[in-house]
């Protein structure tokens, strides 16, 4: 399967401003259809907000009515809707053949067939491309190992209603969304991943992470159907630089990642697979994080608080077809909105909270709708995490903006509540398409879970407004170098969304940073009326600047930097008309990385650039376009290309003859 982006049409759309009246609609096409059929609106409405997160209430038309996916007492894997176990993967060995062994290919055909990355040594000291280390000395981790497979699936986001869906599944119990996993930084990881579906071909992106490129869900790096590909999580961060400019100090704690997750980023086909579930949390704990929470400043994550006080809420919108199946556009380049909202892949849940703090680790998960969430008393809440990271320090806010792809970390208190007092997460941005929102307003108010007060605090923490957490880092003051400065600009072509000029070619390299640089961005759309929310592979960007009012999509986003100072995310969210800066440190793994729109129809449409960060003096590979990357980095065998499972390869060369999109709707 090889739809999307490069085989249909457009939509070409006047101008829009946010927040202002009177724009046109766009043309109309793919389906004109209603939307979610009245009958499953008027299921949700019959049981709107019974669902109670973390138990089951299915009717036994859907497998994961509950039961957590656990395989054995050292693999346990949390579901999001049932969260009661804190999850750690097996120790190593458990994997058959081993990772990385040499004959690999001797084994069956599903077998490792895609490989590991080189910079995984078995038994060994593995090692970045410059011969660097990934870990300091003496720190060298116990490698955990775990299987996951790839599933087609049945689950029940409307209580009634099966719907065929994609699943991870770890153990044996599918989860949609995916399992959460929960590691401990620096403690390796490899993710064995068997694709199970018929005739789609995945690549698991980890949303935040620093990984060697083989794992990073490079848009063609694919894991085929019914193949296997290891991907070797070393959950490292960037270490301190020697003075002969090494990689070869400490890591720097304040690139250690919190709340990451991970989904589906298959080449011209991601919008597809993640609306039908190919996502999941990867949280990750490190000795600072740790701290607070054994000192009682956040929920212990370590001491079953997961799923208890520490809540995931990924929310979602979605749409069902008659048949209850999940409605999706190929044709709908825009970007796809839906009518109904999920928390954690249920239609309007509901959450019993006690009467304290609560950590929720909000996720949008949708492909293209932005939201604004506030709780229904206008009440504040903490924001201590932007992304992957935590911020400088907690700050209090009434409303916080979300675009595709962003999370935000937030503390909400319900001690103020007497019991039985029920409170919403709200959305509060219109949007009619996927081009961007329309602005901030009651008429968009649609509630997306009621958490109902009951019972008396278990325990409470002490995370408040001022709260320093994690210490941020300047990108200067860490002795890199600023080697250089470059600029990416979105634009509008050909009826579709370019990255300077150009349409994403997975063979072709459009900056090439010498590892262990630094290097200063500045973002900037142009694009007309479209937002675009811009995200980069490998590396965290560091907002070092106060940013314009004008440049920002929320003014929110000022109220954030002038409350925290420079902190670091993996979000930068563009407006229609605005540039933004950022300092990007390019070291630990070579390239090629790809950074681009998390509006993910745009993505699909080839909205993507790559980043081929490299070590001066090493031959990976040659990105002129045309050749192709080298077997041991893609993981793709030598003999595929070669092998017409792809005779056009993605038309790449089709696109860049003609641009993308019908002709006659230009
Ligand atoms: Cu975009």
């Amino acid at each position: 399967m090889l739809l999307g982006g490069a085989l249909a049409a457009i939509a070409s759309s006047p101008l829009k401003s946010f927040g202002r009246k009177g724009r046109r609609k766009p043309p109309a096409y793919g389906d004109p259809a209603p939307g979610t059929p009245q009958a499953f609106r008027d299921l949700i409405e019959q049981h709107k907000f019974t669902h109670e997160l973390g138990t089951d209430s299915g009717t036994g038309i859907s497998p994961d009515t509950g039961v957590p996916p656990l395989v054995s007492s050292d693999q346990s894997f949390s579901v999001f809707t049932k969260p009661e176990h804190v999850m750690h993967a097996k120790s190593s060995s458990s994997l058959s053949p081993l990772p990385g062994v040499d004959n690999a290919k001797d084994f069956d055909d599903r077998d490792v067939y895609h490989g590991i990355a080189p910079e995984y040594d078995v038994g060994g000291d593995h090692k970045n491309a410059r011969g660097e280390s990934l870990f300091p000395a003496g720190s060298w981790p116990e490698e955990k190992h775990v299987e996951m497979r790839v599933v087609d699936h049945v689950t029940e986001i409307i209580k009634g209603v099966a719907t065929p869906c994609f699943a991870y599944l770890v153990g044996n119990q599918p989860s949609f969304p995916g399992p959460t996993y929960l590691v401990e930084a620096g403690e390796a990881l490899v993710v064995r991943t068997i694709n199970d579906l018929h005739d789609v071909e995945i690549s698991t992106h980890q949303h935040g992470g620093c990984l060697p490129s083989h794992a990073d869900g490079y848009p063609d790096f694919w894991c085929l159907p019914g193949k296997v590909r290891d991907y070797f999580y070393p959950n490292v961060v960037h270490r301190e630089l020697l003075s002969d400019g090494s990689e070869g100090g400490q890591f720097d704690e304040s690139y250690w990642q919190s709340t990451m997750w991970y989904h589906d980023h298959s080449m011209d086909i991601t919008g597809f697979t993640v609306a039908q579930g190919l996502a999941g949390y990867y949280l990750q704990v490190d000795s600072l994080e740790r701290g607070l929470m054994e000192s009682g400043v956040l929920p212990n994550i370590f001491e079953n608080e997961y799923g208890i006080h520490d809540i995931p809420l990924a929310i979602q919108d979605t749409r069902l077809n008659e048949d209850g199946s999940i409605h999706y556009d190929f044709l709908d380049h825009a970007g796809r909105l839906g009518d109904i909202f999920m928390v954690n892949g249920k239609a309007s849940p509901r959450l019993t909270v006690q009467p304290r703090k609560y950590r929720f680790r909000i996720l949008n998960g949708s492909n293209a709708r932005v939201y604004m969430l506030r709780l229904s008393d206008r009440s504040s809440f903490l924001q201590i995490g932007k992304d992957s990271y935590l911020l400088p320090s907690a700050f209090g806010l009434d409303e916080v903006m979300m675009t595709s792809g962003e999370r935000a970390d937030l503390i909400v208190d319900f001690s103020k509540y007497s019991e039985g007092e029920e409170i919403y997460l709200e959305n509060w941005m219109e949007q009619t398409d996927g081009r961007g929102p329309d602005g901030v307003g009651r008429k968009a108010q649609q509630q997306l879970i009621k958490f109902v007060v009951e019972g008396s605090a278990q325990g409470n923490i002490s995370v408040a407004d001022g709260t320093k957490l994690r210490p941020h880092v300047g990108v200067l003051a860490s002795g890199i170098p600023i080697a250089g400065e470059f600029e990416w600009k979105t634009d509008r072509k050909n009826g579709a969304w370019t990255i300077n000029g150009e349409l994403f070619n997975p063979l072709r390299s459009d900056v090439a940073p010498v590892l262990g640089t630094a290097q200063r961005w500045f973002v900037e759309n142009k694009s007309g009326g479209w937002w675009h929310p811009m995200h980069t592979h490998l590396t965290g960007s560091e907002i070092n600047k106060r940013p314009r009012g004008d440049d920002l999509p929320s003014v929110k986003e000022r109220e954030r930097f002038d409350a925290v100072g420079p902190h670091k995310v993996d979000m930068i969210s563009l407006a229609n008309n605005t540039r933004r800066e950022i300092n990007v440190r390019l070291q630990t793994f070579d390239g090629p990385f790809v950074l681009h729109c998390h509006t993910v129809e745009h993505e699909d449409m080839r909205m993507m650039a790559v980043m081929d960060v490299r070590t001066p003096g090493t031959d990976r590979h040659d990105m002129d376009g045309e050749e192709h990357i080298p077997s041991e980095i893609s993981g793709m065998p030598e003999d595929f290309h070669a092998d017409g499972y792809f005779e056009h390869f993605g038309d790449v060369g089709r696109l860049i003859g003609r641009g993308v999109g019908f002709d006659h709707l230009k």
